[in-house]
């Protein structure tokens, strides 16, 4: 199997800033953690801070025999029709994780553009979400 893990605008900080929100764990600790659990998967990942990149990386992904994309769109989840549009254009599934519980913080974190175009929504478990999401896919692959 073959997954790919996306992070938006901002999360290349993770583990150096606003530990007391997003932990202090970094996105490399987690791709380790994850790839020593799953090894049979193959786990790649991807960051940008820019909208049009994150979406060039989900329609490429299109030609490299993916099962899903575990994506957090940092706060292009809030604003992006273009990810929208994007995510529903794909032929593999994509869940949409956040690290933080979305809605417990602002009003303008509980509405997600992207949620109606993706598979399922996990928030609010820390650096788990992620392997939530990874695993959420591989279930999904097993039901089938
Ligand atoms: O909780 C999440 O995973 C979010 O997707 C994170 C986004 C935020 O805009 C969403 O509402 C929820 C922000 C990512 C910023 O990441 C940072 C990480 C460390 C330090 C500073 C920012």
């Amino acid at each position: 199997m073959k997954i790919l893990i996306m992070n938006g605008p901002n999360l290349n900080l993770l583990g150096q800033r606003e530990p007391g929100i997003y932990g202090s764990g970094t996105m490399d600790d987690c791709l380790n953690a994850l790839r020593t659990l799953h090894p049979r998967v193959e786990i790649d990942y991807y960051q940008s801070n820019i909208e049009g990149e994150l979406i060039n990386r989900l329609q490429a992904a299109m030609n490299e025999h993916i099962d899903g994309v575990v994506l957090n769109a940092g706060a292009y989840t809030h604003t992006s029709i273009a990810l929208h549009d994007a995510i529903r254009s794909v032929n593999f599934p994509v869940i949409e994780v956040h690290i933080s519980n979305v809605h417990q913080r602002e009003d303008f974190r509980h509405h997600s553009m992207i949620s109606p175009a993706c598979k399922g929504v996990i928030c609010g478990f820390g650096l788990n979400s992620y392997r939530l999401g990874v695993e959420a896919i591989i279930y999904a692959r097993q039901e089938n």
